[in-house]
C-alpha cells in the first residue's frame, strides 16, 4: 500500500486528493507500465506468434490492476482520498482495433497466454482511428472516426523499423508495443506496426478518406469499406504490410535466439487467425530465401511453422484475392504464390482444392491448409461442418492437419473485472481457488439452497440497477430494473438473425395494443454496429431504432415493453450490459456461427441462453443441461440440406402463420412508415419476403414458442436462480486458459518448463 501510495503521489506530482481523474488514469498508467516492463521473461526457447489483423482488447487500466494484484490496493487507496476507482476507469479512451467475435478472442487468447506464463507475442497494426464509432441520426447508423490514441497511452514507441515494399513504394515501419500482463504471472507484448507518414488530416466527411493515397491511409482506419475496389486493394496492402513487417521481426528475434533459420520450426510458431495474415507464408518463404536458404527447404520450414485457424463458414467471407490486385500491390510474392500453386496442381487433381482459381483468385484458406501444419475450428460443431462439408477435399487430403479448438474467454476481464458483486460472492463462498484453476468454479453448483439462490438474484438486481444508471447517465435512456432485460449484443449479420428478435418485438407490441400484457415487464436491449457498406444490416438498425421510437413513446406498451439500441457498442458497453443480462439471445442460424464468444460471457455472468444448437451454444447446452438452456429452430443438418435442395421458401412461412404475416407486414405498416425512411423499410420487408437467405421465418414460430417459456419460467425466481447457478458453475470450460492449454498441447508445442 505504501508503495504504491508513494509512487503514486511522486507521479501525480501532489497529493492524490488533489488530482482529477484524467491525471490520475494516467498516473496510473505509467505505474502499470514501469512494473509491466519489470516482469518481461525472456524465458523458452519456442514462441509463439498470434498474428491477427484485430486485437479488441478493451481499456486496459483495471485489467492490468487485476493482472498485476494490485486492483484492491489501489482502489482502497483512491477510496480513502476521496476518488472513485470506477470514475478514473472512465478518463481511459477504449483502443477500437477490432470489429468483435475473432478481435475479441485475440485479446482473450493473449491474456491467457500470458497468465499461463507462454513465451508469447502478439503482431498486428496500430489503427489510429480504429473501427468507426457508431453515432445514431435520425434513425440511422452514421460512422464517424473513432480517435484513440493520446499523448499519454498504453502505447510505447519502440527504436525498431523494417522497410516493407509496394511494388515502387517503399515505407518504413515503427513499432509500438502494448504490455500484456499475465495473471500473477509474465508480460508478454502486444507488438503493433505503424508508418509515421499516416496523416489523419486527410480524413473527409464521415469516414471518407482517399483510398489510393497509401502512405497517408496505411493504418488510418480497420478494414476500410471494401465495397469498392480502391477499399479492397487497401486492405491487401494493410494486410501485406502487417505480415512483412512480422515476419522481419520473427526472423530476426529467432537469429537472435540463436536460430540457425534451417531450425526455425523450433524456435516459432506463427498463428494465423484467419484469413487475413494468410501471405505471412510467401513472405516467409520469400525473406528466407533471400536470407540464402534454398526455395524447397524454405516452403519446408514455413510449412512446419505455420498453423491456421478458420473463424467463418460464410463462403463470402472467405478472402479470395484476384492475382491482379497482389500484382499490383506485392509483386513480389505473385511467383511465389503460383508455384504453390503449380505444386499443388501436379500433385493434386481437384480444382477445389487448387490455390489460384480458374478466374485468377487466390484462395488463402486453401494456401493455408497446404502450407501450413495445422487447420482448427472455434467449436465442435463448427470443425465438425469443417470436415465434412466446407473443406471437406482438404479434410481428406489432410485428416491429420485438422483439430478442434473450442473457443474461450478470459474469466479475468469477464468476471474479476466486470462483476465485482458475482466474484466476491464466488469467493465467498469457495474460495478464491477458481481464479486461477477455473475447474473449482463447478463447486459453486452446491449452495442452491434458498438463501443462497436470493443472494444470486439480489447481486443480479444490483448488476441491474448499475445498467440503469449507465444508460440513463451515458444515453438518456430510462429502463425498469424490475424487468426481465432481454439481450442481444453482437456485430450485425442476417445471419445472427436481430432481424428476428424484432418481429418478435414487434408481436409483442402488437399483443399489448390489444390488451395482453405480460406477467412481469420486458426490456429488450440490441447493441451492433454494421458494415458501413452492408445495406441490409443498416436496414435492420434502421428497424430497430425506429421500433425503439414507436414503442418507448406509446403509453399504452412502454410500461410493459421497452426497446433499447445502445450506440456505439463495444467492449466497455458489454462490461456493463453482460453482469445485467437474464436472456442471453442466441439466434443464428444454425450453421452460421462458428462460436460465437458473447454466448459464454452471458453465461459466466448468470444469464440463460435462449439459442439454436449453432456453434458453442451447442457445448453450452450439453455443460448445462436442457432444463437450463432456451434452445430452438432447426439443426445444422437440416439448414445444410435446405441449401442443398434450395427448397426454403420464406413466404410459405408468411402465408403459413398469422403471427408472423402480421409482424412482416407492419415493418411497412403507417405506424413504422411514419417514423422511418420508405425506402430502407420497404426494402427490408422486401428481402424477407422474396429472399430470407437466413431463413428467419423458418425458426420463428418455435423461438416465439420457446421465447415464451422462458418469460413463463422466470416468474418462478427461485427455480430461476437454480437456472443462473447451474449456468456460471458450468462455465468454467469456457475459460480461454483452457483453450490456449489445448493450443498449446495439440499445436505449439511450447516446452513445459516456460509454464510459470
Ligand atoms: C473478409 C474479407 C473482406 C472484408 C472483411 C473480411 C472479414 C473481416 C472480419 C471477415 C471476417 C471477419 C471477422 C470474423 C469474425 O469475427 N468471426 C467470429 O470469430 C469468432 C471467434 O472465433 C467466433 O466466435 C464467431 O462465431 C465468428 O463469427
Amino acid at each position: 500500500m505504501k508503495k504504491i501510495a508513494e509512487e503514486l503521489r511522486k507521479q501525480c506530482g501532489r497529493e492524490i486528493s488533489q488530482c482529477n481523474n484524467h491525471e490520475l488514469y494516467e498516473a496510473l498508467l505509467a505505474l502499470v507500465q514501469k512494473e509491466a516492463a519489470g516482469r518481461e521473461s525472456s524465458e523458452g526457447k519456442k514462441k509463439i506468434y498470434y498474428i491477427s489483423a484485430e486485437f479488441l482488447i478493451g481499456k486496459l487500466l483495471s485489467n492490468n490492476l487485476i493482472n498485476l494484484g494490485w486492483y484492491d490496493e489501489v482502489r482502497d487507496l483512491l477510496a480513502a482520498n476521496g476518488k472513485d476507482i470506477c470514475e478514473v476507469e472512465e478518463a481511459e479512451p477504449e483502443p477500437s482495433l477490432g470489429n468483435g467475435g475473432l478481435g475479441r478472442l485475440a485479446a482473450c487468447f493473449l491474456d491467457s497466454m500470458a497468465g499461463l506464463g507462454l513465451n508469447g507475442a502478439g503482431i498486428g497494426l496500430n489503427y489510429h482511428l480504429g473501427l468507426f464509432k457508431q453515432e445514431f441520426e435520425e434513425e440511422l447508423q452514421k460512422e464517424t472516426p473513432n480517435p484513440w490514441i493520446e499523448e499519454k497511452s498504453w502505447l510505447i514507441r519502440r527504436d525498431v523499423s523494417y522497410p516493407v515494399e509496394f511494388g515502387s513504394l517503399t515505407v518504413h515501419s515503427r513499432l509500438y508495443d502494448i504490455a500484456v500482463t499475465g495473471y500473477r504471472n509474465r508480460t508478454n507484448w502486444l507488438h503493433l506496426f505503424d508508418v509515421e507518414s499516416v496523416d489523419e488530416g486527410i480524413v473527409g466527411e464521415g469516414i471518407s478518406f482517399d483510398k489510393e493515397d497509401i502512405a497517408k491511409n496505411l493504418t488510418l482506419f480497420l478494414y476500410p469499406d471494401d465495397s469498392d475496389e480502391a477499399g479492397r486493394k487497401l486492405r491487401v496492402y494493410q494486410q501485406y504490410f502487417m505480415v512483412s513487417n512480422g515476419a522481419q521481426m520473427i526472423l530476426d528475434e529467432c537469429v537472435e535466439r540463436g536460430c540457425t533459420l534451417h531450425d526455425l520450426p523450433e524456435y516459432a510458431v506463427i498463428q494465423i487467425n484467419d484469413t487475413h495474415p494468410s501471405m505471412v507464408i510467401p513472405e516467409l518463404i520469400r525473406l528466407l530465401t533471400k536470407r540464402g536458404i534454398d526455395f524447397d527447404e524454405a516452403v519446408e520450414i514455413v510449412q512446419k511453422t505455420c498453423a491456421y485457424t478458420n473463424h467463418t463458414i460464410l463462403a463470402e467471407a472467405l478472402e479470395k484475392w484476384p492475382i491482379s490486385y497482389l500484382k499490383e500491390v506485392v509483386p513480389q510474392l505473385v511467383p511465389i504464390i503460383e508455384i504453390l500453386d503449380d505444386r499443388i496442381r501436379r500433385k493434386y487433381a481437384g480444382e477445389q482444392v487448387a490455390i489460384i482459381d480458374g478466374d485468377d483468385r487466390v484462395h488463402m484458406a486453401n494456401m493455408d491448409i497446404h502450407y501450413g501444419f495445422s487447420a482448427n475450428g472455434v467449436a465442435y460443431l463448427h470443425t465438425e461442418i469443417l470436415k465434412n462439408t466446407e473443406l471437406k477435399d482438404f479434410y481428406e487430403l489432410y485428416p491429420e492437419k485438422f483439430n478442434n479448438k473450442t473457443n474461450g474467454i478470459t474469466f479475468r476481464r469477464w468476471l474479476l473485472h466486470c462483476n465485482h458483486p458475482l466474484a466476491d460472492y464466488i469467493t465467498k463462498k469457495i474460495g478464491a481457488g477458481y481464479k486461477k484453476d477455473v475447474k473449482e468454479l463447478e463447486k459453486i453448483g452446491a449452495f442452491d439452497d434458498e438463501a443462497s439462490l436470493r443472494e444470486l438474484l439480489e447481486i443480479k438486481h444490483q448488476n441491474k440497477m448499475a445498467l440503469k444508471h449507465y444508460l440513463w447517465e451515458s444515453q438518456g435512456i430510462e429502463i425498469d430494473e424490475n424487468s426481465i432485460f432481454d439481450i442481444q449484443v453482437k456485430r450485425l449479420h442476417e445471419y445472427k438473425r436481430q432481424q428476428m428478435n424484432v418481429l418478435y418485438v414487434i408481436h409483442k407490441y402488437l399483443e399489448i395494443k390489444k390488451g395482453k400484457v405480460p406477467t412481469t415487464p420486458i426490456t429488450v436491449i440490441f447493441g451492433a454496429k454494421a458494415a458501413p457498406a452492408y445495406v441490409i444490416a443498416k436496414d435492420i438498425i434502421h428497424l430497430i431504432l425506429c421500433l425503439e421510437k414507436l414503442v418507448n413513446q406509446d403509453p399504452q406498451v412502454s410500461p410493459y415493453l421497452k426497446v433499447v439500441m445502445v450506440e456505439n457498442y463495444n467492449v466497455t458497453q458489454a462490461e456493463k450490459l453482460i453482469p445485467a443480462c437474464d436472456i442471453s439471445e442466441q439466434i443464428s442460424l444454425a450453421s452460421k456461427e462458428a462460436s460465437g464468444t458473447g454466448n459464454m460471457k452471458f453465461m459466466l455472468n448468470g444469464a440463460v441462453t435462449l439459442g439454436t444448437m449453432d456453434g458453442a451454444n451447442v457445448e453450452i447446452a450439453q455443460l448445462v443441461g436442457k432444463e437450463n438452456i432456451y434452445i430452438f429452430g432447426e439443426s445444422s443438418e437440416t439448414v445444410i440440406r435446405h441449401y442443398e435442395k434450395a427448397d426454403y421458401v420464406s413466404k410459405d412461412y408468411y402465408e403459413k402463420n398469422d403471427d408472423i404475416k402480421e409482424a412482416v407486414d407492419f415493418i411497412i405498416g403507417e405506424e413504422l412508415m411514419e417514423i422511418g425512411k420508405k425506402e430502407n423499410l420497404q426494402r427490408l420487408y422486401d428481402e424477407l419476403m422474396n429472399k430470407d437467405w437466413f431463413m428467419t421465418l423458418l425458426d420463428y414460430e418455435d423461438y416465439s414458442r420457446v421465447r415464451e417459456q422462458a418469460y413463463k419460467d422466470y416468474e418462478d425466481r427461485l427455480g430461476w436462480a437454480k437456472k443462473m447457478l447451474v449456468n456460471i458453475s458450468k462455465a468454467g470450460f469456457f475459460s480461454s486458459d483452457r483453450t490456449i492449454a489445448e493450443y498449446n498441447r495439440d499445436i505449439w508445442r511450447l516446452s513445459g518448463e516456460t509454464l510459470g
